[in-house]
């Protein structure tokens, strides 16, 4: 089929209209004969009729299967515009598994090849895994969380290699002051950021260490592999410089919108969706109040923990979360974007059935992108079982769900090429 594609602006996004063009000759071939040569008024009138419902037949189908938005980088690489419209697509049937670090490390061990504590519960990887970019910016060997940066350069390798997807957090320092940390809570940091040339000039250098490992990231054929990148995250709360505490919602927004155009304009940077994740938010005008609009954003997410307390109970953290979710999910659908829980989890899952009991009735048939849970630190932090935790034989049901998808169902997928139809035998 020879597609035509025609970009129209609506909500601030591009959506692709694919047309037929077979079908287009179909319809206006016999219409330009018939008003040439037309034999007599009837059955011109009846060629008409024809003509008019075989249009409206090829709109409505081609537009309801192939309406797709684009990323907000009209420049993104080939893999990246693909992997974006295989995430909408397969948004539709399912949701994918995440786990930060998974490949560094786990519980009782570090940097063995071919480990994950994921794989070693249900046999396969995840099909998203989260890394971290914090402490890149001081042009440190290593992140935060001891992850050496040449290690995870590789480790994303080798998910794109399997067809799987990375997505990259960043808890950089206080540019204000790079010997604080990221919980750094100096207000006004972003306003003195803008104010300050020489702490503006340092944020660009740290941006541009961003840029050279986001570029850096390159596939067998020398192609940038595509990652999702979720920086200033958490902001409705106030634990890290950038959170609602310490900036105006003008601040914030200009400063997300200068992340993204530095990145994206300046650096030439175009292997990027970039991914909005807010913390708990109560309502849909919570949600967007620092939404830095459409132009700025490919993916709607929000972080939520599970901490339970005799206020917060299991059913109220569903009921609660659900409501979130499906808030997201109309933004999403408004909006034309792809949404995710992009950071979740119960730390220790001392809860034997979390999995089918807690994290599915939040997550299922929502049309959400991905769920990730948070890494497996240390024994008193980790959040995906390992063998033998307690959680182990409700996360193996969990897995088994036909709609859940890991490492090999989006592997199957090819979500690095053009959307094609679901393979048979896929879970998808
Ligand atoms: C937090 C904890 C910290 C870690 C930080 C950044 O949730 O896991 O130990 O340093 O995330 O990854």
């Amino acid at each position: 089929m020879v597609l035509k594609r025609l970009y129209y602006k609506s909500c601030g996004n591009y959506i692709v209209k694919a047309i037929s063009l077979p079908a287009f000759k179909q319809s206006f071939v016999p219409l330009l004969c018939c008003t040439a040569g037309c034999i007599n008024q009837k059955s011109k009138m009846l060629h008409m009729h024809k003509i008019l419902l075989l249009l409206l037949f090829n709109i409505a189908v081609f537009q309801g299967l192939i309406a797709q938005t684009l990323p907000i980088d009209p420049k993104a690489t080939p893999e990246t515009k693909n992997l974006y419209l295989n995430l909408q697509r397969l948004a539709k049937k399912g949701i994918m598994f995440g786990h930060q670090d998974d490949l560094a490390y786990g519980i009782g061990w570090k940097y063995e090849p071919g480990r994950s504590d994921v794989k070693e519960v249900v046999g396969e990887y995840p099909a998203v895994v989260g890394w971290d970019l914090g402490h890149l910016e001081l042009k440190r060997p290593v992140n935060l969380d001891s992850v050496p940066f040449d290690a995870m350069r590789n480790f994303a390798q080798q998910v794109y290699a399997r067809g799987g997807i990375n997505t990259f957090s960043w808890h950089p320092n206080n540019p204000v002051d790079p010997s604080k940390d990221t919980w750094f809570q100096q207000d006004s940091t972003i306003k003195q950021v803008f104010a300050d040339p020489a702490i503006m000039a340092r944020y660009d250098a740290w941006l541009d260490e961003v840029a050279a490992f986001f570029k850096s990231l390159k596939g067998p054929k020398g192609e940038a592999i595509p990652v999702i990148f979720r920086p200033l995250h958490e902001h409705t709360g106030s634990w890290f410089w950038w959170g609602r505490g310490h900036s105006t919602v003008a601040e914030y927004t200009k400063f997300w919108r200068y992340t993204v155009d530095y990145l994206r304009n300046k650096k030439g940077v175009h292997n990027v969706l970039y991914a909005y994740s807010p913390d708990r938010f109560e309502s849909r005008e919570a949600y967007l109040e620092r939404y830095p609009g459409d132009e700025y954003v490919d993916i709607l997410g929000f972080d939520i923990y599970h901490r339970p307390n005799p206020s917060d109970s299991i059913d109220h953290f569903v009921a609660n979360t659900r409501q979130m979710v499906q808030t997201l999910a109309e933004i999403g659908k408004e909006k034309n974007k792809v949404i995710t829980l992009s950071e979740t989890g119960l730390e220790q899952l001392p809860v034997a059935d979390w999995w089918t009991r807690t994290l599915v009735p939040v997550v299922q048939d929502a049309g959400l992108s991905y769920v990730l849970v948070w890494r497996n630190g240390r024994p008193d932090h980790f959040y995906a079982p390992y063998p033998g935790q307690a959680s182990a034989e409700d996360f193996k049901k969990f897995y088994q769900l036909p709609n859940v998808f890991f490492q090999k169902d989006v592997a199957a997928e090819n979500i690095y090429k053009k959307p094609t139809k679901s393979k048979k035998g896929s879970k998808l």
